[in-house]
């Protein structure tokens, strides 16, 4: 009896999704490394705890391919690329991976209405929600670097955006304590 509800086409791009996600968890650890590094401690805390987030992603992804029958394949993930230049093309490369990372869960949605596959269409709904949020908190930090001086930010004024990034909320939870209701 196949007790897969889930079609080759989509079971491989949810997949690919889940890689995508631990793909975008080693972008934020290199990213947070670097910032701790060079003495950028409150944005390498929140770059760290954002790397859980998106940890968080991966393991909702996998949870939904399982519960739906279908087969999860966990593959090597791709490095997270060079370092970034500066506070400024660090912000910078946040936005882009996030807007990339929209372009893919757009896609997903895409795939499973073209399938009438509601059941992922629905389970995709969260990540439209939540990469409008990430693009959002994406934007705050370029507004905030902005305000800094962009690319000439002096070092006063990283200090104050290095301290103000220190003091936002932890929202990231556990890997273990996630499930598809509680990404
Ligand atoms: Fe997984 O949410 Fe950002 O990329």
């Amino acid at each position: 009896m196949n007790t897969n509800r889930l079609s080759d086409t989509l079971a491989k791009a949810l997949n690919d999704q889940m890689t995508n996600e631990a793909h975008n968890a080693q972008i934020y650890l290199s990213y947070a490394s670097w910032a701790s590094d060079k003495g950028y401690d409150g944005i390498a805390n929140f770059l760290f705890r954002h790397s859980n987030e998106e940890r968080n992603h991966m393991m909702k992804f996998l949870e939904y391919i399982l519960k739906r029958g279908g087969k999860v394949v966990v593959t090597a993930i791709p490095e997270p690329g060079p370092d970034p230049a500066s506070i400024n093309d660090l912000f910078e490369k946040v936005f882009s991976s996030e807007v990339e990372n929209t372009t893919r869960i757009y896609n997903i949605v895409d795939l499973s209405h073209q399938e009438k596959d509601w059941a992922t269409f629905n389970f995709m709904q969260w990540f439209v929600k939540e990469q409008t949020e990430e693009e959002t908190m994406a934007l705050d930090l370029l507004g905030k670097i902005k305000k800094a001086g962009g690319a000439e930010a002096n070092d006063d004024a990283l200090y104050n955006l290095d301290k103000d990034l220190a003091g936002t909320p932890d929202d990231a939870v556990l890997a273990q304590d996630t499930s598809v209701e509680n990404p």
